[in-house]
């Protein structure tokens, strides 16, 4: 999994015997050829831990192919690659309980490292897996996973990570649509102040790639993405 990273300013500044460094902006490069953000959209606010904050909710999906995200309806670059969708440019309000609904289409197999398989930095700790709250899915059949990481700046952190698990290899496709029947995961987490994050997928799904970490693992737009706070 690459990070790719962009130092768009950095400035030093020395005056009365004092070295004043000024901050590092960073910018998320490579983002996906037609990443239209996709903006939670607020609705509300809600109890938590920090008080009452704006509730705000995304709807995402992850599909075995390219053909119903992103890259349009030809698939783009690459029309046979796992991808996420609608978009994998996304935004998020600081300050704010963000709930995640993600249907999981995809087939999957055994992730190589088990703590991927468990959620992390949801509220509670928890993750509803077709509609049963769960600390972890089970490690031998993931699908793929949503995993948010603070980029190493001095903005506030923010870990996120939950498993998606695997749809059955011979599953059938569900009646109007092109899929079969998704796995549906919902989580939460509370947002901090304004930042620019990346989330990718840690279970290696790039089925014929070296070590399985190439080709939509390591593509922006595919198995990951930005999540912009604020
Ligand atoms: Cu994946």
């Amino acid at each position: 999994m690459q990070v790719r990273r962009t130092v768009v300013g950095l400035a030093v500044t020395i005056g009365a015997g004092a070295a004043v460094l000024s901050v590092a902006a960073f910018a998320l490069s490579a983002k996906g050829p037609n990443a239209t953000p996709l903006t939670a959209k607020i609705t509300g606010t809600a109890e938590t831990a920090q008080g009452t904050v704006p509730h705000a909710w995304l709807d995402l999906a992850t599909y075995p192919d390219s053909l119903a995200g992103e890259h349009g309806a030809s698939g783009g670059a690459h029309p046979d690659w796992v991808s996420y969708g609608p978009s994998t440019n996304l935004h998020v309000p600081a300050h704010a309980l963000v709930t995640v609904t993600i249907r999981q289409y995809d087939s999957g197999g055994a992730v190589t490292n088990p703590y991927f398989a468990k959620a992390h930095g949801t509220v509670d700790g928890t993750v509803s897996i077709d509609g049963k709250t769960e600390t972890q899915a089970a490690p031998d059949a993931m699908g793929h996973t949503f995993t948010i990481h603070a980029a190493p700046t001095n903005q506030d952190p923010l870990f996120v990570s939950v498993p998606l698990p695997a749809v059955a290899d011979d599953a059938k496709t569900a009646p109007n649509s092109d899929y079969p029947a998704p796995h549906v995961v919902v989580f939460s987490f509370l947002t901090n102040g304004p930042g620019e994050y990346v989330w990718n997928c840690e279970y290696p799904c790039g089925d014929g790639y070296y070590a399985k970490f190439g080709g939509p693992m390591s593509t922006r737009g595919y198995m990951s993405g930005s999540l912009t706070v604020g």
